[in-house]
């Protein structure tokens, strides 16, 4: 699988974070790095979700920078030439999901630049960079979970501020108009991020529909179809370093081997 790695600068840690990291970054910048298929939808991100059970650390780059994911990940990138030299692995700090949320980051592309981290049960530790970006106008995952979030914030241990950007209309799909997934969420009558099975569904349909069907809504290729729009936002994002190619090298193994 070929993702984009997007870079997400935080601004401000929460304070369970802030007390883990104090001292151990050696004046880095951190990006919290997510893995897309999806670069398109970047303008729509609302939010940035975590594992909560997951464990993820901070990685040092190079002497200013320092990216935020998984072992996995980071290994993963490691290998991809991201740090230098190739496959060295430099751990400043290891971070429970759950003391990252709340934590306030600044989204490249995104029409809300400013966001917040939370938390999202479905997250895998085994899937790119176990950083995941939040849009829930395309991504039935994330509409579902962002409307759990609202519905019982106090459950889910969040400030409901954190959770309070509605969804952005970034595409447009003759079949669903431009809030796709809700529309999808709707029509399959999917209640929660617990409906695993149906949200499998809406994700599919969410992915044909987007791609074969949509049209951009917002930025520097609005009007063009996403199947063009696709890499060039990616270039551009690439362009700008606030994003690299990012591929998992397991996946591709398991598919070339049938
Ligand atoms: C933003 C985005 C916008 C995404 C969208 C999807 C959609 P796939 O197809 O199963 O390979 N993702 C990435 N990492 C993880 C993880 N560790 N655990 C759970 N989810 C993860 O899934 C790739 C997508 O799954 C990625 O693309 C990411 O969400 C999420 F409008 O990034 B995406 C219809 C989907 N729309």
């Amino acid at each position: 699988q070929e993702y984009t790695a997007i870079k997400s600068q935080v601004i401000e840690w929460s304070p369970a974070a802030k007390e883990v990291i104090e001292g151990k970054l050696g004046g880095r910048k951190v990006y919290m790095v997510a893995a897309t298929l999806r670069p398109e939808t970047m303008y729509g991100q609302t939010n940035c979700f975590v594992g909560p059970a997951i464990k993820y650390g901070i990685f040092a780059i190079n002497e200013k920078d320092a990216y935020l994911c998984t072992y996995r990940g980071a290994r993963n990138m490691a290998f991809q030439g991201v740090t230098k030299p190739r496959g060295n692995i430099d751990q400043l700090v290891e971070i429970d999901g759950a003391k990252l949320v709340g934590t306030k980051i600044n989204a490249p592309f995104s029409i809300n630049p400013e966001l917040y981290v939370l938390p999202m049960d479905s997250v895998l530790a085994t899937k790119g960079t176990g950083v995941v970006t939040s849009v829930p106008s395309d991504s039935p995952h994330d509409y579902a979970t962002l409307m759990d979030l609202r519905k019982k914030a106090e459950f889910y241990k969040i400030d409901p501020s954190w959770a309070s950007i509605d969804p952005v209309p970034v595409i447009s799909t003759p079949t669903y108009g431009d809030l796709t997934a809700p529309a999808i969420v709707k029509q399959l009558k999917i209640q929660s991020q617990k409906d695993v099975k149906q949200l499998e569904e809406a994700k599919e349909i969410a992915y044909k529909e987007g791609f074969y069907n949509g049209t951009m809504l917002v930025g520097e290729f609005k009007g063009e179809s996403v199947q063009d729009a696709k890499s060039k936002v990616r270039e551009s994002m690439i362009q700008a370093q606030l994003a690299f190619a990012y591929a998992e090298p397991e996946g591709h193994v398991t598919s070339r081997s049938g």
